[in-house]
């Protein structure tokens, strides 16, 4: 049986990483408001899982990955443990993983998310390049916002991209939000992956709330880039359903707009369609649901064990990077 092209176990292998990234998310924001020190960011993404997720079905562990702050609970399907994540959100594991927030973790191919937005995305073009000059079949995937999407480094990186014909994916995260800032307000058009006709590479517009149609679209993108077909532009239509932090008021919403949004939802809408296809069954649904959430409970519990790093564990590691 398939979903699409999805083989059913990798269908359900989807199905238990969506579950496993919403409850990794609500845990982190549990975490944050019980006060367990923790990085001091929590950008939740919320309702923006299958694209990651999607795109992660189709990486190896050795190829480039940049994502997003609200994606960074979607990383273990790049291969780190829950628990390296949650120690890592918990300040605790920062040498291993760079020393820095962003997970720049080089043995699953992770590449830094920068703080100051979009700065991230030429160093993943870099690794694309290196890629190619090593005659790997590495790619590069870069996960930027609809905000961060209008940075000078991000047309830089498109333009030498395509000039090099790099083994490398772009990918706008759409979630109809820079802040405050509706995405309409910024762009003259509508379908962003336009862009891509003035790059002189393929661009394609997903439902990023439609895991299929994720998987399949990143499939073809990532594909094509490993055989050497050069660069590609996925704009994945999602929504921020949270705030751009807990703390946000979101008094900048229409009316309504959230509600009409959370009808989307991807992990309800995939769960019935497995249903649907005779995949999953209710009693199937609680007690992964159970399993889930016992997993994530003994991985925060670990990363709390996970001992600050010194001083020493940052120089140690600085000088072992170098
Ligand atoms: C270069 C830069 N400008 C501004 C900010 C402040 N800032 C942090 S998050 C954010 C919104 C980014 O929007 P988007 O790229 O759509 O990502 P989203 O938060 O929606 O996931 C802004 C403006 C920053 N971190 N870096
Ligand atoms: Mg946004």
């Amino acid at each position: 049986m398939m979903i699409g092209s999805i083989p059913e176990e990798k269908a359900l292998e989807l199905y238990r990483q969506l579950v496993t990234a919403r409850l990794l998310g609500d845990k982190l924001l549990e975490m944050s408001q019980n006060r367990v020190p923790t990085i001091p960011w929590v950008h939740l993404g919320t309702g923006e899982e299958a694209i990651t997720l999607g795109i992660c079905a189709h990486l190896r562990k050795d190829d480039y990955l940049k994502v997003t702050t609200r994606t960074r609970v979607c990383l273990f399907a790049k291969g780190m443990s829950l628990r390296d994540i949650l120690a890592t959100e918990c300040t605790r594991d920062l040498p291993r993983v760079g020393g820095h927030y962003g997970y720049f973790a080089m043995e699953y191919g992770l590449i830094c998310y920068s703080g100051t937005l979009g700065e991230d995305v030429p160093v993943c073009a870099g690794a694309a390049l290196a890629a190619k000059l090593t005659k790997t079949d590495r790619v590069a995937v870069a996960i930027f916002g609809d905000g961060t999407g209008s940075r000078g480094s991000i047309h830089e990186s498109m333009v030498a991209a395509a000039a090099l014909k790099l083994p490398m994916v772009f990918v706008i995260e759409n979630n109809q939000y820079a802040q405050g800032t509706p995405a309409q307000y910024s762009y003259a058009i509508t379908d962003l992956a336009d862009r891509a006709k003035a790059y002189g590479f393929p661009g394609v517009t997903v439902d990023g709330n439609d895991i299929v149609e994720v998987y399949e679209v990143a499939k073809e993108y990532i594909e094509r880039a490993r055989a050497g077909g050069g660069p590609g532009l996925i704009a994945a239509e999602t929504f921020r359903l949270g705030g751009h932090t807990p703390q946000d008021r979101q008094s900048y919403r229409p009316k309504g707009e959230v509600e009409e949004w959370w009808k989307k939802d991807p992990l309800p809408r995939f769960q019935k369609t497995l249903m649907e296809a005779g995949m999953l069954a209710e009693g199937d649904v609680a007690r992964m649901d159970e399993e889930i959430r016992a997993e994530v409970d003994a991985a925060a519990e670990e990363a709390q064990q996970v001992p600050f790093p010194t001083m020493e564990d940052y120089v140690k590691t600085a000088v072992a990077e170098l």
